[in-house]
């Protein structure tokens, strides 16, 4: 068994990648949801919705979310009488939000609805939210407060953050199976997803950082900086606005206590001696899985 602690787009990409070299069945998705929203009466689970859509190879590459093949009549409807529409809910996207909204309110958990929506899309992975309590991830910045897609869709991410909190994590129980994936997992991997607000709201929940810790020598994390910078989103920008190095070395330090292994890019195969002196074991590949070549050579050496 695999357990991967999973964000968005990067823990899809290496979902999708470890296939190549795994059984699919034997691999457990623990995602974040710190960044859920209730929009609309709503509830909208992008972490967990973008992995699925991924694994079934439905995702719209062009956006980085959402479906492939999407069309916009409601929000183009809801925008004419003026209703709120920076956050862009598709046709047939909003199909998974009204199901989830349905079965939420008929007393299922989100486990269960992200169990159904991954047997509806043909998905073999077990994809499991990592609670079923609510966790919201908010950012104290420059103007005020923000929820996570104020800021990261309405303000796109581009306001100065002074600090983080994952709203309700502490007191959240991790939902049924989690701990016991973790405990049992031959391996734990790190996504290459942010880590400060796609992994950080996983470790907050009561009792994954003792387990992810005490598994230390078994976990591998993915450096998603490469040569300082992100593939996509504000990671580098908010690791540098919050005190921490970004670079695949502020990375390490950040997990030194998580994982026994840093997987960073061949770009960065300079700054290797320093993470070794963190007492990690660094390996060093292509991590951006342009290709399938690519993402076969990760997989493979994720699992080495
Ligand atoms: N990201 C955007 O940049 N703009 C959007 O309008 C938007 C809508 C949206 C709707 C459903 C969904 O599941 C995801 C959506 N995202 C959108 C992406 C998402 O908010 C972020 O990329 C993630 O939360 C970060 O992991």
């Amino acid at each position: 068994m695999i357990v991967v602690l999973s964000g968005g787009v990067g823990a899809a990409r290496l979902l999708r990648a470890l296939r190549v070299v795994n059984d699919p069945r034997t691999v457990t998705a623990i995602v974040n949801v710190g960044d859920d929203l209730v929009m609309h009466g709503l509830s909208i689970c992008p972490d967990l919705d973008t992995i699925t859509y991924t694994l079934a190879q439905l995702n719209n590459d062009e956006l980085g979310w959402g479906l492939r093949g999407e069309s916009w009549r409601v929000m183009q409807e809801l925008e004419a009488i003026g209703g709120e529409a920076w956050f862009a809910l598709g046709d047939r996207d909003l199909a998974t939000h009204l199901y989830r909204t349905q079965r939420l309110s008929q007393g299922a958990t989100k486990s269960d609805v992200a169990r159904e929506l991954a047997v509806h899309f043909g998905v073999l992975e077990s994809i499991q939210p990592v609670s079923d309590d609510s966790i919201s991830t908010m950012f104290d910045t420059e103007i005020g407060p923000l929820s996570f897609q104020e800021y990261f869709v309405r303000h796109h991410h581009n306001v100065e953050v002074r600090s983080l909190s994952y709203v309700g994590a502490s007191d959240a129980a991790p939902a049924p199976g989690v701990l016991d994936a973790l405990s049992n997992a031959q391996r734990i991997i790190i996504a290459p997803s942010n880590p400060l607000i796609s992994v950080a709201p996983l470790l907050a929940v009561a009792g994954i950082a003792d387990i992810v810790r005490s598994r230390r020598d078994d976990v591998v994390a993915i450096s998603p900086l490469i040569q300082g910078a992100a593939l996509k989103g504000p990671a580098d920008r908010l690791m540098r606005e919050l005190g921490l190095q970004a670079s695949c070395v502020g990375v390490a330090q950040y997990y030194r206590d998580f994982a026994g292994t840093m997987i960073i890019d061949e770009l960065d195969r300079d700054r290797s001696n320093e993470i070794s002196e963190l007492d990690m074991q660094v390996r060093i590949t292509t991590t951006i899985m342009a290709n399938d070549q690519h993402a076969r050579a990760l997989a493979s050496e994720v699992l080495k």
